[in-house]
């Protein structure tokens, strides 16, 4: 078992218990401007330790965030970041969620892939992870910063899970071999209501490059891909705001669709 320093347990006691009691809070870096990217990767591990033995949970993959380049540009950083998805946030179509436990949820649609192979080394191309993958699907992310009015560095993103907290995939499941998966076309509606259209093209390019990024950073940190994980690629626009009583659906080309309700 990891032993955490003073700092680190005070900062996921932090986090997980904004998270556990939907409580914003002030950013970590108000506190510890010093702390590096490598170490708030460090206080992820810790705090999704925490969460797993804490909320008796499992691992099932991973997500990627800040995939855009107009997302990179508006946190003015030039790289990506991931996060780990456990089984308690998964969602499905048909059962609400509940804005009770939330503090300021967004949604955004992103490609979901399910991996029939691990992934693992600093060689890993798009076209070894579309080899790697059984099934692409559409989904739907909510993130939910711990962080006061959703402001924060790369720093306080990386630790709190990259705003981590719920994803909905939908039920139809195809071969990535059967579409092209770097020009699927989305449109999102909330209550009816067109609010956001985009492009798998955003997500770094093809979704399939911003995987093999990621799976090129887990590698320098000894980490890699399971047979199994199911991965958030990032997402195709900007994220819209909901609350209680408003339906989502989002629509993708030759992918279908998946849709949440919030209660
Ligand atoms: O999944 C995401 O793209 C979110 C990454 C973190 C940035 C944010 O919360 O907006
Ligand atoms: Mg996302």
């Amino acid at each position: 078992m990891t032993v955490l320093t003073d700092r680190e347990k005070e900062i996921v006691d932090y986090l997980y218990t904004a998270e556990r009691d939907a409580r914003e809070v002030v950013k970590v870096t108000d506190k510890y401007s010093e702390l590096t990217i490598e170490e708030a990767y460090e206080l992820q591990d810790r705090l999704l330790e925490r969460r797993l033995r804490e909320n008796k949970t499992k691992n099932v993959g991973v997500k990627l965030g800040l995939t855009s380049k107009a997302k990179q540009v508006m946190m003015g950083v030039d790289e990506a970041i991931y996060g780990y998805l456990h089984a308690d946030m998964l969602s499905t179509e048909w059962e609400p969620i509940n804005y009770s436990d939330l503090i300021h949820p967004k949604v955004e649609p992103e490609i979901a892939f399910l991996l029939g192979a691990d992934l693992e080394g600093e060689d890993v191309t798009a076209e070894d992870v579309i080899k790697a993958t059984k099934y692409v699907a559409p989904a739907l992310e909510v993130i939910d910063s711990r962080y006061k009015d959703f402001k924060f560095t790369l720093v306080d993103v990386i630790a709190d899970n990259c705003s981590s907290i719920k994803f909905v995939v939908g039920s139809k499941w195809i071969s990535p071999d059967s579409i092209n998966l770097g020009t699927i076309g989305m449109v999102m509606s909330k209550n009816g209501k067109v609010m956001q259209t985009g492009s798998s093209a955003a997500v770094l390019g093809h979704p399939a490059e911003a995987i093999a990024w990621s799976v090129k950073e887990l590698s320098k940190r000894g980490k890699g891909l399971k047979k199994g994980d199911i991965i958030l690629s990032g997402a195709m626009s900007e994220a819209i705001a909901f609350e209680s009583g408003d339906s989502v659906v989002a629509q993708f080309d030759g992918l279908g669709s998946v849709s949440m309700y919030c209660k």
